[in-house]
């Protein structure tokens, strides 16, 4: 099936007219504690494992969308080039729905050089807002299939909260969506530690299609997830750190020595990203319960909760700490 079929399948029942003027919508970015890294089909983003995220509660994508005689697209206020990738990019994904074109404002809270892709947010908060503007008032499992046809892990961000993005089998991938998992955890903490915003050496989209074409190591990456998934899961329903925080770490450093053993080698990590890690092995050494984990860039997260907020803060000044489970800013 090609994305416009699955598109046309799941809204060919679904209204066609908009039922007011601009449809809007919020959608956080997410933090992968396990990782969605390879696809077994590059067209609809189907992963090759299932993946399980927090929302990043008041860090996300605000987007509204207008019917409009032309596309355009602005940013922050800011007019994007119609003909620029990120306008075209967006403009090809609402195109899938055949109901444009649009005028779309979007405006993200999500700090600029933290190393969080705005892609998961913008592709979630487009989705939901076209669901806004004509009334479909999709399942949550059809908006999250649909704005994985724009970013794998917009799958998991139609949602706040923990997320699981089952893999599922069908080759249509009509069973490989978001399942939020039925818990809060409002002491947990997220730190985004701020390396560097130098653009990325290689994108994510091809580095794991090259890690899945030429790293043996690769092969081991289902197995890893197998491991750890159960683990984080059942972690997450207990807020038990101290069983998530090794979890979670050692399936994003797993995810990283699959791309190290690619070639040509993908590494993402800085020598800052490196000093960052053994600072804080040293600190959980120390006793201070700290956990890592990083994406497909050299900025690291920490997985905390609350009470070492102040420590953290006095360890790494300029620390951004988010709180999963708190609401929206604006
Ligand atoms: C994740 N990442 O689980 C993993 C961990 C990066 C590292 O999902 O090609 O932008 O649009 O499906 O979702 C980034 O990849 O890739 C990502 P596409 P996406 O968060």
């Amino acid at each position: 099936m090609t994305r416009s079929e699955v598109v046309q399948t799941l809204l060919s029942e679904h209204a066609r007219s908009p039922v007011k003027s601009t449809g809007v919508a919020y959608a956080p970015a997410n933090i992968a504690l396990c990782k969605y890294w390879g696809k077994r089909d590059a067209d609809l983003h189907l992963p090759v494992t299932s993946s399980l995220s927090v929302s990043l509660g008041p860090l996300g994508t605000h987007a509204k969308l207008t019917p409009d005689a032309a596309p355009t697209l602005s940013i922050n206020d800011e007019t994007i080039p119609i003909d620029s990738p990120v306008a075209q990019r967006c403009h090809d994904f609402l195109a899938l729905f055949d109901r444009g074109p649009f005028r779309v404002e979007t405006r993200s809270t999500v700090p600029v050089g933290a190393g969080l892709a705005s892609s998961a947010s913008a592709f979630a908060a487009l989705t939901t807002a076209a669901d806004d503007l004509f009334g479909w008032d999709l399942p949550l499992a059809h908006r999250s299939i649909l704005a994985r046809l724009g970013s794998g892990s917009a799958s998991r961000s139609v949602v706040p909260g923990f997320v699981e993005w089952q893999v599922g089998e069908r080759a249509d991938g009509m069973d490989s969506h978001a399942l939020p998992l039925d818990v809060t955890w409002p002491d947990l903490r997220i730190g985004i530690l701020h390396v560097s915003d130098a653009p990325k050496p290689i994108g994510s989209r091809p580095a794991m299609h090259r890690t899945r074409e030429t790293a043996v190591l690769y092969e081991s990456w289902p197995a890893q997830v197998a491991r750890d998934l159960p683990v984080i899961r059942d972690a997450i329903h207990n807020r038990d750190l101290a069983r998530l925080g090794p979890a979670a770490e050692a399936n994003a450093l797993s995810m990283h020595a699959t791309m190290l053993a690619s070639w040509p080698p993908i590494l993402y990590a800085q020598p800052e990203t490196t000093a960052l890690l053994h600072r804080i092995w040293k600190l959980r050494k120390d006793g201070l319960s700290v956990f890592i984990t990083i994406d497909a860039g050299p900025n690291p997260k920490l997985i905390f909760e609350a009470a070492q907020t102040a420590e953290l803060e006095a360890a790494f000044p300029g620390l951004e700490v988010v709180a999963p489970f708190q609401t929206e800013r604006g």
